[in-house]
């Protein structure tokens, strides 16, 4: 099918050629959402926690749990800036809440992509 339009898009008014822009659409930033390691939080709580926050499978928020305890830190989930930040600040008041050290950041996520 040929993509013809129905109206030009500038205009003409014998003086004046008006050319309608057109939007610039940016992508938004991303960041993902990490956990540290640390000696005390128990496997099983940071296994139920992947699970239960970042809606993982209990296969992949194990493997992410290994991860993090091998590597000292493992990404979770990416997200807008804001949803990050409200996810990260949910997880560190659960993990407070039940007497746990368990820490969690956002970072920027590398854009290697041309905007
Ligand atoms: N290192 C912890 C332990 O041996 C387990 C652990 C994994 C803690 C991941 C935090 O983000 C974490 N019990």
């Amino acid at each position: 099918m040929s993509e013809e339009k129905n109206t030009p898009d500038w205009q003409h008014d014998g003086n004046t050629v008006v050319e309608e822009s057109r939007p610039i659409l940016k992508k938004p930033r991303m960041f993902q959402v990490v956990l540290l390691n640390d000696d005390y939080t128990p496997m099983e709580f940071v296994v139920e926690l992947i699970e239960q926050f970042f809606y993982k499978s209990r296969e992949n928020a194990t493997q992410i749990m290994l991860k993090i305890h091998t590597e000292g830190k493992g990404i979770c989930g990416i997200y807008t800036e804001d949803v990050a930040e409200t996810k990260a600040a949910v997880v560190n008041q659960y993990s407070m809440d039940h007497q746990h050290p368990l820490l969690c950041e956002i970072e920027p996520c590398n854009d290697d992509e041309e905007s």
